[in-house]
């Protein structure tokens, strides 16, 4: 529930005075960044979400200078309507007076997120639930038939039930497709009946901390993989988790990891932005250069094991449509994301994407909107949407935001249970369009 912050005081300044203020509290924050950079470590007590809602492109332009500030974790990016923002205990102060001296909107979304964390979790891989007697048991051997999408599965537990299930398919296969950085396998699942048809591929998760996106792609692979119908007219290749190693530190360590775990030379921060790591306008905008940061967009393009084994599938088998799946925010979004241009095909995929929107809202009576990337968010480069249209000619592209229900991060069980199932149906009316207008 939101609660206001009243006690901002509004000050009406003149432009000069305001300037100065502002340089003076950025060189606070600067220095604040040192001490946070290294303090919190997956901490949260005393953090704080605010909910943001700046109305004119200069307070936007505020809050995007927030960005590079360590301690400042941005979970949806100023550029819609409201954003959220969870900022540390030592710079809640300057950060409600500087929001006050630009006259943002600002309101608290989660009072602390250590507290926040403490009451969620009940439904995490491994805690115990209760089965259908009644008694409580511990949830260790997920089994593919019965699982029912209400919890989180830890990474080992994806690969034993996509194991399980693909051994006893004859048109599906698992395939090695890279390594992480900590040398965890990354897989890919295979879904054909004969080559030449046309190829879809799925990836979710390169963000460690966005969980509802691999469960989404693992409920896909779930009813693709008995469509015999489909896989005899398409080829798929589904990838549940793409940022294993940031994933499992999402759930052991930080809940808010978000970037690979890769270590950089001369610092201690690591990761790097997955979707700030792609040979597409890489480094131009919505990117960080510092490591500390959660947007960094890494020492340059591909150096991530995880990007470069995505970019090796897709150049390796050249897809007509590629789906990346995050969350949150219930958004469709199509290229371009690192500037407001578009696509020449836009129109087909704004068409394609509305039609899977109306799907949603006529089967769960939920909107997701759809639009251009970098119109409906901010602009951001580097993203695996943008290099697989850019530069491996993939025509159709779309990432999505999935619905959160007011949730941010941490969908419950029936929240969740529902957000695979807009997936899987945004999913199946994009397969439907490949098979009627790409396949022969
Ligand atoms: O910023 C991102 O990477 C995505 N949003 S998220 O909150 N899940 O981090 C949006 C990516 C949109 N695509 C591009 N900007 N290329
Ligand atoms: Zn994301």
């Amino acid at each position: 529930m939101l609660q206001s912050t009243q006690r901002l005081r509004q000050c009406a300044m003149m432009p000069r005075q305001q300037e100065k203020f502002q340089k003076i509290l950025h060189a606070t924050f600067v220095c604040l960044n040192l001490f946070v950079a290294f303090n919190h470590a997956g901490d949260y007590n005393g953090y704080m979400v605010y909910q943001l809602s700046p109305n004119t492109s200069e307070k936007i332009a505020v809050l995007k200078s927030l960005e590079s500030v360590t301690g400042y974790d941005f979970w949806q990016e100023p550029g819609r309507k409201t954003s959220h923002l969870m900022v540390a205990p030592e710079q809640q102060h300057e950060f409600e007076k500087r929001m006050a001296a630009s006259q943002i909107q600002t309101t608290i979304a989660i009072n602390n997120v250590a507290e926040h964390l403490r009451k969620d979790g009940t439904y995490r891989d491994g805690q115990k639930e209760k089965s259908n007697k009644g008694t409580r048991r511990r949830f260790l051997r997920p089994d593919w038939k019965n699982f029912s999408f209400e919890r989180y599965l830890k990474y080992n537990h994806m690969l034993r039930l996509v194991r399980g299930v693909v051994a006893k398919k004859s048109t599906a296969n698992v395939i090695t497709i890279g390594q992480t950085y900590q040398g965890r396998k990354m897989i890919a699942v295979k879904l054909s009946t004969c080559d030449n048809n046309p190829v879809i591929v799925i990836d979710g998760g390169i963000h460690g901390r966005e969980w509802a996106a691999p469960m989404s792609v693992l409920y896909i692979l779930q009813k693709l993989i008995d469509d015999d119908e489909v896989i005899k007219k398409l080829t798929f290749y589904i990838i549940p988790l793409l940022n294993p190693d940031g994933y499992e530190y999402s759930r052991r360590k930080d809940r808010y990891w978000r970037k690979t775990m890769s270590k950089t030379p001369f610092t201690k921060c690591r990761g790097v932005d997955g979707n700030r790591n792609f040979d597409s306008h890489w480094n131009e905008s919505g990117t960080e250069g510092d490591p500390c940061s959660q947007l960094y967009s890494g020492p340059e393009p591909f150096s991530e094991s995880e990007t470069r084994a995505l970019r090796d599938l897709i150049t390796s088998v050249t897809p007509v449509m590629y789906i990346t799946f995050h969350s949150y925010g219930g958004l469709i979004l199509y290229p371009w994301g690192y500037a407001p241009d578009l696509p020449d095909n836009w129109p087909e995929l704004h068409l394609l994407g509305k039609k899977a929107a109306d799907e949603v809202k006529r089967l769960f009576n939920t909107e997701y909107v759809v639009g251009a990337s970098t119109n409906l968010l901010y602009p951001a480069s580097g993203g695996s949407d943008d290099w697989s249209m850019e530069k491996a000619g993939v025509q159709l592209v779309y990432c999505i935001e999935l619905e959160d229900f007011g949730s941010k991060f941490e969908p419950s069980p029936n929240e969740l249970k529902k957000i695979v199932q807009h997936a899987n149906t945004l999913v199946q009316v994009f397969t439907k369009h490949v098979e009627e207008n790409y396949a022969s």
